[in-house]
């Protein structure tokens, strides 16, 4: 059984992270996709729509998943591959030649697909006016939790 992995936060579910899920279960035939925190997000300086359980759920409804297990840091990436005997971490190639999934390239495959043109979660939400430029960038304002 050969296993994939893959990373995302997966906010906002649209046909190119679908694509991205399709392609990912197509070069083996099991997929794990490691789910980015509500916590993560903010590491990565993004806040998500739904929340972490909402994405979750939608998913694990998808034909083509077949695990997910949430992504709380950078730095777990290789214990994740050693944990679930992965043989292909799988990304979109605005990950291309990134140090975080080169460097797992001792312990199995890694391959970029294709980023899917034309969608994407930032779009969505600016085009539906979900989000207002801060200091010309475009980003959903992050309020840290109170208290
Ligand atoms: N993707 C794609 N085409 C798009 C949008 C996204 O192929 N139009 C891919 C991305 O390349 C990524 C996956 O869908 O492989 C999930 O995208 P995001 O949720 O934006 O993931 P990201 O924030 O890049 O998180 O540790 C790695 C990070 O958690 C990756």
């Amino acid at each position: 059984m050969k296993r994939i992995l893959t990373y995302g936060t997966f906010d906002l579910l649209h046909y190119g992270h679908i694509r991205l899920l399709k392609r990912a279960k197509e070069l083996g035939d099991y997929l794990i996709v490691a789910l980015s925190t509500d916590e993560f997000n903010a590491v990565k300086n993004k806040k998500a729509y739904h929340n972490y359980e909402t994405r979750k759920k939608m998913l694990e409804a998808i034909r083509y998943v077949d695990l997910v297990i949430p992504e709380n840091t950078w730095e777990q990436k290789e214990d994740d591959v050693k944990k679930y005997f992965v043989d292909t971490v799988v990304m979109g190639d605005d990950w291309k030649n990134d140090e975080r999934f080169e460097s797992l390239r001792k312990y199995c495959d890694v391959v970029y697909l294709e980023r899917t043109e034309g969608v994407s979660t930032t779009k969505i939400k600016k085009e539906l006016g979900l989000q207002q430029a801060i200091n010309g960038v475009d980003q959903i304002p992050f309020v840290k939790n109170k208290g």
